[in-house]
Parts: C-alpha cells; structure tokens; sequence
C-alpha cells in the first residue's frame, strides 16, 4: 500500500549553478571542485583521497541524472513492457570506473584530476564495495543489469539494500576468519532515495468473511507490520542514454519511535520495534549453510518481494492500466527460489485486495512469471518447514495449499492411478518435517522455466523437474549465462583493449562476436608477442600486488595458475592443492627434472558454517607454506592464497591468468561464469566436462581446452556400482606417496591431526570424486606444462580463445531471454 503518491524524489540538488551535462574536462573540473565545497564541504587542499572519492562520485552522478529522467520519461511516453528482476542478491562491484566506461568521460575526468594534481585510480580504489551478494548469482544479476541497459531494455531490478554485504574475509595463520562490511559507513553517493514506501505484514492468521456482495472471502489478519523504504542506483548502458533503475529496499519500523512506552520510563522497550524491523535487511545471508530453518531469511524474501510486487502494481495501475492486464504489460523473472514466495502473493494482492477471482488471479500470475534455477545440489533447494511458514506468512500458505490441489488434481486426470507421482509432484514434501518446497512451486507458477548452461537444463529437464517437464516442455528452455564483457575486459584488462582495438577495431564492444577478428592473427609472431607483452603486463601487476600484500615474491614470467570461486567441496580446490603436493614430491624426489616455473593461486570465500570447506583454505595456506620456503621447490613453484576475492579483486586478477581451474565433479556446476571472465582474458582452460566449460570446449575447439576427469553419465555410474575411493588410493603411488604424507604430517611440521578429516572424508567417502579424478588431472597437468614452454603455441591458444569467447557476453543471454521468455523488443 503506497503511502504518498507525490512524484518520486529527484537527484538530490547540488549545485544549480554549473552546467550538469558539460562532459569536457575544464566542465568536469569545474564540477569536481563545485561538488567538493558543496556536496562535501571540504576545501580542495585539505580534503582526503574518500574526500575526493565523493566529490568525484557526485559529478559522475549527475551526469547519469539527465539520462535517468529521460529514460523514465521515454518509458512513460511509449507504455512499454517491462522487466521487473527479482533477486536476493546483486554483486555489482565499485560503482566509478564502470560509469566512467559505461558513460564514455574515462579519458576527460583523467586530464581534468590531473589539472587539480589528482589520480583517477588513486581515488577509485577508495570505494568501498557493495558486495550484495554471495558469488555466481549475484554477479549475474549484476552482468544481466549492464546488458539490460546497454541493449535499451526496460528494466527494474529488485532486491535487498543489505546494510552489511557478504563479509570480509581475512586469512590468520591459514585460516579464514570473518570481520563484518560496512560498506555503508561512509555514505553511498551512488543511490537516490525515492518518496514512496510500502507496509510489509507477518505472522498472525487468515479469516472469511462476506463482502459486501455477499461473497464468501479470505483476509489476512497479521499480527507485525514493517516498512520497505526504496533506495535507487542508477545502471547506465554502455554508449547508450539508457540507464535504468536497480530498486532496493530497506526495512524500518512502521512507528520508529514509540513514546507511550517511552514516557513510561522504558528506553529500550521504545526502540525495540524499530530495531526489529530493521533486522530484516540488515545483513546478507551466507549461502551453503543449512538454510532450512531459518525464519529471518524467508522474512527478507518476502520482504523484498512483496515492496517489489506492490511497487509494480502501483507503477502499473499509475499508467492507468487494469491490474487484469498486468502480464501484458510486466513480466517478472525469478533469479532462483529466493523471491518465489512472489508467485503467492500476487495471488494474494489480486484476490484479497483487488477482489479477482482465484481463475482471473492465476491467470495473471502464471503469465507473470519466469524462474531461473541455478542449482541441482540438493541441500541449496529452499525448503520451508510448514510451522515455520504458516506461523510467518499463514494467508500465503493458504494459498500454496490451494495452488497444489487445483495443481495435482489437473495431474490426476492427467497420469490416473499414479500416487507415486503425484507425492513426487506436490509442492509440499512429506519426507521427514513436512515442507514448502519453493522449487515446485516456481515451477508450477511460471510460464518458463530455465537452467543457466546446456548440461544444467538437461539435468534438470531428465533429472529434477523431469515430472514437470513431461508434462509442460514448452515452458523449459536452456539460457547459457555470459558475463558483461564491459566490466570484465574493458574495464579490468585495459592493455589488452588497447592491443584489440588497435587491430581490430571497436565493433566488439557491442557486439563480442567481433573479437572473432582476432583469428586472423593466430600465426602472426609479432601479434603474440604483443598479445604475450600485454598478458605480462597484467602478471607483472598482480605479483606487484601480491609482493605488496603478502610479502610473497612472484615471477611474471611463470605460468599464473587461477584457482578462484567460492571454496566448496563440489568445486575440489582440494583436488588441485593434493596435485600440487603431488609435484613438490616429484620435485624433492628428483623424479620431476626441469619442471614448468608456475604460479598456483587460489581465492575464494568459504560459508563460515562450513567447517569443511575452511579445512580446504588451511590446506592450501598449509601447501603455500611448504613449498614457498622449500629451497628445493621455491624458486619453480609458488602458492598464494589472495584473501578476500571479490569482483575488484577479480578484476585484477582475472587477466593475469594463464590457466583457468574449472574442475568441479562433472554434474555439479550449474554454470560458472568465472570461466567464461577468464576465457575472455585469454587463459586456457583445465576443466572437466561441467557446466559452461562444455559449451567453453565447444567455442575455443578442442585442441585449445585441456579436458580431464569423469563425465557426468560416469560419475553416475561410478556411484551406482559402488564407488571406492581408497581402491583410487592404492594404485596410485603418486596419489598414496601424497595422502601419506598429510597423514603423517610429513608435509606440515608432523602435524597430522589437522586435516586428518579431510583425508578421512576423501578414502572412506570422496563424495565429488576427487581420487577418481585425480590420475586424470595430473597427466592432463603435465599436457599442460609441456604446452606453456612452446610460447607460440600457448599465445596462439590463448588468442583463439579470447576470439572464440563471444557467445560469453551477458549480451547475447539478455537477447535471448528477451527473445523467448521475455517477450522484450532489444534495441
Ligand atoms: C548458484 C546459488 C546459490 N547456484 C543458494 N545457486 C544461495 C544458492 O544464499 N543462498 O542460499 C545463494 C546462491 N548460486 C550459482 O549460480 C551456481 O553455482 C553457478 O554455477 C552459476 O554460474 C551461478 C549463476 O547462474
């Protein structure tokens, strides 16, 4: 329920006086000093470098404002349809270089700095990140917002304005320890509060009653009520006037203050409710957890999605549209189950606010809706128990109930006689705690359902969803991710850019297909040694970091080995740290002669409740230690572990790789977009056949990929006949010389208590096949180190890849949902 409906609130004003749009470097210079005593109220001279970071964020700003009325007017003007992206998380990275790139002022507001004795990157490092998100999806929405814009979509993102993103992590003594973001301390210049707010309700119960009519109704009797204040960060496209609006809402307390009970003498009961309310968007939820259970995150998803879904409606009935034509004019996508909870509570606002029918409300809503899946583990498929989801939300548990009758008796005369069926295809589970299983029912609310990579879609189509498939295969399609190659090349790799252009032209920055230009270069000696010089360029800069950070000394010229992602067992950091041990064997045994100088460096964050997963991180600080003080290994091999990987730090690190690890069991993976980041920057790939790395081989071609380990079908068949991970063990004497010696704390000073249930997990029940896959990693490894000494041979590889890297850009995913669920006209 809005509860003003004055226009939304503009650009916070500045300083009336300067000329906003005036894009030359004298224009930004007057506006940065403008902006510095007005916005900041600091002289120049005295001011510090986040002094400077905010004077310079405000004259970005408003060079995105004119933009962002005329976008919204555009829209008005042509009663567009539009996208409203639903997701509990947006990664989207530090804010200035992006709008800088995006917005074509790069190279101005550089002189214009230089002329008052500044440094662009100087002060850009200053941005705190918003780090909104946990990993891969997060990102993806981050990548899909870019694209959005720079292809003229109309879009609204949804999601959360969590007051502390995902943690920091520091490393201490090889293991990780979580210290909190606050991101928001300083202020965040890059978001615009807007006039309008929406009530939010929980707990309580359902009543009938009979209206006025006489019709029997339900209402929703609740028992909470908090606020959802909205909070606007402008996304512009790239060369484009586009920018749209990423919307997130912030809870606070209906009543922030109550004064009855505080004139009644107590001063902590009175801010209580508001402390409550504020609980909710309080703090981003690590993922991989046991996340059954946990009321505060439903409360968030619901939360957001209902300010979102009211927010919506509102915009809609603005334009003096029929909510009964609410689909024609929205269509909504569900970036995983996170915001599902959507699908009943359009159900609930059309009947029991606007009086539609239970038929005329499902139509609507089952034309709204798309859903996304991004995972086939099962323990991160989102399950409710029914008492924690009846006491939260009682009216939408109703309605979930009613979905699921009218659901299953539609599959009864469809598969009669078939109960085995029917339990698999209820949206409530019965095995153990009953509960809401919120994958089904995103399934069975929306007209498109999607897996993010080729494999993924089919897993899901033969696998997961395969009763639902059966039943509706024209609402599965596949949407292979991509990653925005504007953040991920241009802006992270800005030599390389140089050396493109310079070749190719700059038809690609739209259009990434175009880097297949690059081809032609492919034999051409002088064109890789410049490929190679810019690559080196990179690795020179991340070992500068590094030897700054870590006090660990690096070689440019040794293969950049990149293993980083968010460190889970499915995605076997450990398999590449037993490899690695595996060599320091070979090495200190003689029986590894002149081996390749390399570089193995590892970044990743671990859920803090995953105590296996942080074992995995001591273990390669453990490896690093070993062979980084080892004079028999240290001069040849190096490990590091960079703390804290995030989308700055991938930036950085991103196009100093080589060798890209992609060797997640095969099945595991949804996608991955790391990959697709690194391919982009020319590394070669090791990987297994999971994922995108299959759609990655098929792109690059074979003889540019370097495949190793079981297949998904194997994987499936290893399992089935009895998979013995210690039968792996003893016929690899590599394998066993490794393991032993983590075992009798050889390798680690004779400690050998600490990973002694990592080794125990791995012998006796190796869930992700890390001893089966092991032999196969290390002779492919040895493929790989004989390639990288043929330096012609490597540049060509990694040329073809960046060339073949097209398909990768979030652009071409973004034209395909708007083309088959969307519905979306692409500019
Ligand atoms: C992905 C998640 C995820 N899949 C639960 N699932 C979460 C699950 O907070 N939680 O509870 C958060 C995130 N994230 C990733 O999505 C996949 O693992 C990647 O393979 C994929 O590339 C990415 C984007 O599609």
């Amino acid at each position: 329920r809005p509860q003003q409906h004055e226009p939304e609130q503009q650009a916070q004003d500045t300083q009336p006086s300067e000329n906003r749009a005036g894009t030359s470097a004298k224009d930004l210079e007057i506006s940065f000093r403008n902006h510095m005593t007005h916005t900041v109220g600091r002289p120049l001279e005295n001011s510090s470098i986040l002094d400077q970071y905010h004077a310079l964020a405000a004259v970005v700003r408003d060079r995105m404002m004119d933009q962002w009325l005329e976008t919204i007017e555009n829209y008005k003007q042509h009663n567009v349809r539009v996208l409203g992206y639903l997701s509990a998380e947006y990664l989207l990275g530090p804010h200035l270089e992006n709008a800088l790139l995006n917005l074509d002022l790069r190279p101005q507001m550089e002189e214009a700095l230089k002329n008052v004795g500044l440094d662009l990157a100087t002060i850009a490092a200053e941005e705190p990140e918003p780090g909104l998100g946990n990993g891969g999806l997060g990102r993806l929405a981050a990548c899909f917002m870019d694209s959005l814009s720079t292809l003229d979509v109309p879009v609204l993102g949804y999601g959360l304005r969590y007051e502390f993103g995902i943690f920091r992590q520091e490393i201490v003594d090889g293991w990780q320890v979580e210290k909190s973001d606050k991101w928001l301390q300083y202020g965040n210049p890059w978001e615009i509060g807007a006039s309008t707010s929406y009530e939010v309700c929980f707990f309580g119960h359902t009543e009938t009653y009979n209206d006025d009519q006489g019709l029997l109704r339900h209402r929703w009797v609740p028992e909470h009520t908090v606020k959802g204040i909205p909070y606007d960060t402008p996304i512009p496209g790239y060369q484009t006037r586009t920018v749209n609006r990423l919307r997130l809402w912030k809870a606070a307390a209906v009543d922030s203050f109550d004064l009855s009970i505080f004139n009644s003498g107590d001063y902590m009961g009175a801010v209580r409710q508001k402390m409550e309310s504020e609980t909710i968007s309080k703090v981003l939820y690590p993922p991989d957890e046991q996340i059954q259970g946990k009321r505060l995150r439903l409360m968030q998803q619901y939360f957001f999605t209902s300010c979102s879904l009211q927010d919506m409606l509102r915009l809609h009935c603005m334009r003096g549209e029929k909510l009964s034509t609410f689909h024609e004019k929205w269509t909504i996508q569900l970036n995983d189950t996170h915001p599902s909870i959507g699908i009943p509570e359009l159900m609930r606002l059309l009947m029991d606010n606007h009086n539609f029918s239970w038929d005329d409300a499902w139509n609507v809503t089952q034309k709204t809706f798309g859903y996304t899946n991004h995972t086939l583990l099962p323990e991160a498929l989102e399950r409710w128990p029914l008492d924690l989801f009846g006491g939260l939300l009682p009216r939408h548990l109703e309605i979930i109930y009613e979905i699921n009758e009218r659901f299953l008796d539609d599959m009864r005369s469809r598969y009669p006689n078939d109960d085995a069926r029917m339990r698999r295809m209820s949206i409530i589970g019965e095995e153990g705690e009953r509960s809401v299983q919120m994958a089904k029912l995103a399934v069975i609310g929306s007209k498109a359902i999607n897996g993010v990579a080729e494999l993924h879609t089919q897993l899901l189509e033969q696998d997961t969803l395969h009763d639902y498939y059966e039943t509706f295969p024209e609402r599965f399609s596949n949407k292979t991710n991509g990653v925005t190659p504007r953040r991920w090349l241009m802006l992270s790799n800005p030599c390389l850019v140089d050396l493109i252009n310079e070749t190719i032209g700059t038809r690609w920055h739209k259009d990434l297909y175009g880097l297949r230009g690059l081809e032609h270069f492919a034999d051409d000696k002088n064109f890789l040694a410049r490929w190679r010089q810019a690559q080196e360029g990179c690795k020179s800069s991340l070992a500068k970091y590094i030897s700054q950070n870590l006090s660990i000394t690096v070689d440019p010229a040794s293969m950049f080995d990149v293993h980083v992602k968010r460190i889970h067992e499915y995605k076997r950091q450990h398999l590449k740290a037993l490899h690695i041990l595996s060599l320091y064997c070979q090495i200190k045994n003689g029986t590894l002669k002149n081996p390749t100088p390399t570089t193995y460096l590892f970044g990743g964050k671990a859920a803090p409740s995953y105590v296996m997963a942080k074992l995995m991180i001591k273990l390669v600080c453990s490896v690093a230690d070993l062979v980084n003080n080892d004079p028999a290994t240290r001069d040849v091999m190096k490990v590091v572990f960079l703390p804290n990987y995030s989308v700055s730090l991938g930036q950085h690190i991103y196009p100093a790789a080589d060798l890209s690890e992609q060797i997640s069991t095969a099945g595991k993976e949804a996608s991955g977009t790391g990959c697709m980041k690194m391919m982009m920057n020319g590394a070669v790939t090791i990987g297994t056949l999971d994922g995108a790395n299959i759609e990655i081989r098929k792109e690059c071609g074979e003889e540019n990929f370097f495949l190793f380990g079981l297949t998904a079908p194997q994987i499936a068949d290893t399992l089935h006949a009895g998979y013995q991970p210690r039968a792996y063990y003893e016929r690899s004497p590599l394998l066993k010389e490794v393991m032993d010696g983590i075992t009798s704390g050889r390798f680690f000073g004779g400690n050998s208590a600490t990973f002694a249930p990592l080794v125990d997990n791995l012998l006796s029940w190796d869930p992700f096949f890390v001893l089966a896959d092991f032999d196969s990693y290390d002779t492919v490894h040895t493929q790989v180190s004989d390639a990288y000494r043929d330096t012609n041979a490597w540049g060509r590889m990694s040329l073809l890849n960046t060339a073949r890297s097209g398909k990768f850009s979030s652009d071409r995913t973004i034209r395909e949902y708007c083309r088959d669920i969307w519905k979306l006209p692409v500019g």
